[in-house]
């Protein structure tokens, strides 16, 4: 089968979609079977692994290989089937609770290593699967089943985590927007090494609106940030409001009255993540919330790297022999 003759429908399954009516996962799920295609990828060479959430039932819907695995470890498992299985598209699954808080750990040294995986984030500030316990991503004062009174945690940007582990490409997206959605799902199997994608998505029954005054149509204008490499930080109608960026600090500035020249000029390519990062924590209600690729620069990869050594002591000193290893040394029977 041709992968250039594949379309949309190639991609659905007969599975039940089991999510609530109305979930922004539903819009990722679409843009996603969109975007396959587009690729140019054979069907049997792409795998969706994923850990627990909602979001994490994503594989049972994509009529590809899929993975549906334990909490907050999909970065790992997709890790060894990259190291195994080189030649795939793999992508990650996850939640803010998966990702962030059991997994953290795993997410961060995947994306340290530069791993060739795409994790694609769905962030809605709550565990939903879960029944809306707050998480890593919440607001200060959210009021949920595990914070009635509200929750005293400061909160991870997604995206700062990413940057601060190291990642090579980091993106952010939202539910609402498909074509911003395929884009940036492009641009991230595009990359060379492990890409991190932050969706911003709606969850009705738990957290509903939690980025209206973000992504909702009359708030876009003022409150979100496209980033463009080589353009200027502009929003705002006729964005005639910019960005400046001295001192390690942003500021708002009125581009439309003398100030453009002032207005930083987006970099996604710089090797130094200080500028991304700095992009990163970025928030209403001072700022606008930036979406687009935060930063993409090339760095050695994990795969290449281990697979080389592995040649080269094989060369060395022969293939190994995992059973004689087991059965080597002291062993005991257990009666
Ligand atoms: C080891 C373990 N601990 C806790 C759970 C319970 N659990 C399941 S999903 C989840 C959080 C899901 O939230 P998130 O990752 O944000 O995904 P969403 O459901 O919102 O898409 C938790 C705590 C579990 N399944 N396994
Ligand atoms: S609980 Fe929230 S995240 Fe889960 S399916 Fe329902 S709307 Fe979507």
């Amino acid at each position: 089968m041709s992968a250039t003759a594949l379309t949309k429908k190639d991609f659905v399954n007969d599975q039940e979609v089991r999510w609530c009516p109305g979930c922004g996962d539903y819009a990722i799920l679409a843009a996603i079977q969109k975007t396959m295609p587009e690729l140019g990828v054979a069907r049997e060479k792409i795998v969706f692994v994923s850990g627990i959430g909602c979001s994490s039932r994503f594989p049972y819907y994509m009529n590809t290989y899929g993975f549906h695995t334990i909490h907050g470890r999909a970065p790992t498992i997709a890790t060894g089937l990259a190291l195994a299985r080189p030649d795939l598209s793999i992508w990650v699954i996850t939640g803010d609770g998966d990702a962030l808080s059991i997994g953290g750990n795993h997410l961060i040294h995947a994306m340290r290593r530069n791993v060739n995986i795409k994790v694609l984030l769905f962030n809605n500030q709550t565990y939903g699967l879960t029944k809306g316990q707050y998480s890593p991503t919440s607001h200060p004062g959210t009021i949920s089943k595990s914070t009635p009174y509200g929750s005293v945690d400061q909160p991870f940007s997604a995206t700062a985590v990413a940057l601060g582990a190291g990642a090579t490409f980091v993106a952010r997206t939202y539910d609402k927007d498909a074509r911003h959605m395929s884009d940036v799902f492009k641009r991230a199997h595009e990359h060379k090494g492990a890409a991190f994608v932050e969706i911003l998505q709606n969850c009705v029954i738990f957290n509903d609106g939690v980025f209206e005054d973000i992504v909702g149509k009359d708030q876009r204008v003022d409150h979100m940030l496209h980033l463009q490499h080589g353009e200027r930080l502009r929003f705002g109608k006729d964005n005639q409001k910019g960005l400046a960026i001295t001192d390690f600090a942003a500021e708002v500035v009125d581009a439309a009255s003398g100030r453009l020249d002032d207005v930083a000029v987006h970099r996604e390519d710089l090797q130094n993540p200080g500028y991304a990062f700095l992009l990163s924590h970025l928030m209403q209600p001072e700022f606008p919330e930036p979406v687009g690729v935060f930063r993409s620069v090339e760095k050695p990869g994990y795969e290449s790297a281990v697979i080389a050594q592995i040649e080269e002591q094989t060369a060395r000193r022969g293939r190994g022999n995992l059973d004689a290893l087991l059965r080597s040394g002291d062993t005991w029977q257990i009666h």
